[in-house]
């Protein structure tokens, strides 16, 4: 018996990954750093989750010892930048995600996120795109250095599932990448997956459903419809 959905952030609820980008583009700019992150390059590095673990990693490319280096300073100013994008209004949720967390809700779901983004850019998303504060959006908010291991970890979606007070069998995750999906399954959840810009090439082996966009899902009876097989 399903109780509860849990929802990644970024591009899951949004197509965010390009506003990220912008955001550490003009963050790296503004600290006179000359880096400049291509499409390409940030769908590389897109494979480390956090934006703190990829600016690391971005620093071991270039054989500089991030050690030193003011890594989370760095990181805040992107958060802040990130922030101010998304209250000028670049962000629309993707399709059928409105639709399905109103009916989530009608039907007595219970509603969570589980992401590796900040905290402070689920509430800037949720002021954006719902109009409400987050903790009016999602009764759990598991986000961002909450854990110390992130996605493709599963401790994200176990800390949800803790603050939840439920099992795996009592929820379902909904995410856009493998990444994603690993965190999902690593924690024992049934997990559909829209696959987003970025993450169209990645492979989803284990998910409930892999979908062109969520609003195939044909809501919650969709959903118990594909559950169904599986209980
Ligand atoms: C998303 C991420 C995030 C964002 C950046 O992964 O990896 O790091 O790109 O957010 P997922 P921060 O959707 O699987 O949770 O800069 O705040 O870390
Ligand atoms: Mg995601």
């Amino acid at each position: 018996m399903i109780r509860a959905l849990i929802f990644d952030v970024d591009g899951t609820l949004a197509e965010t990954e390009e506003l990220h980008r912008r955001a550490f583009n003009d963050t790296f700019r503004a600290a006179g750093l000359g880096w400049h992150w291509s499409r390409a390059d940030y769908g590389r590095l897109l494979t480390t989750t956090g934006g703190k673990e990829r600016i690391t990693r971005h620093l071991q490319d270039l054989g500089l010892d991030p050690a030193g280096f003011p890594v989370a300073a760095l990181h805040a100013a992107k958060t802040e930048r990130y922030g101010a994008l998304i209250a000028a209004g670049e962000l629309a949720l993707r399709p059928g995600i409105g639709a399905l967390l109103a009916e989530a809700r009608r039907v007595g779901l219970r509603l969570a996120c589980a992401t590796t983004t900040s905290a402070p850019n689920v509430e800037a998303l949720c002021r954006a795109c719902f109009g409400k504060a987050a903790g009016d959006v999602f009764e759990v908010i598991a986000a961002g250095d909450i854990v110390a291991a992130k996605k493709p970890a599963p401790d994200i979606y176990r800390h949800a599932l803790a603050d939840l007070n439920l099992g795996p069998e009592q929820a379902v995750a909904f995410e856009d990448s493998a990444n994603g999906l690993r965190a999902a399954r690593a924690a024992g959840l049934a997990c559909v997956v829209s696959p987003g810009v970025y993450t169209l090439q990645d492979e989803f082996p284990g998910a409930l459903a892999v979908l062109d966009c969520f609003s195939e899902l044909g809501g919650i009876a969709g959903l118990a419809a594909l559950l169904a097989p599986a209980q």
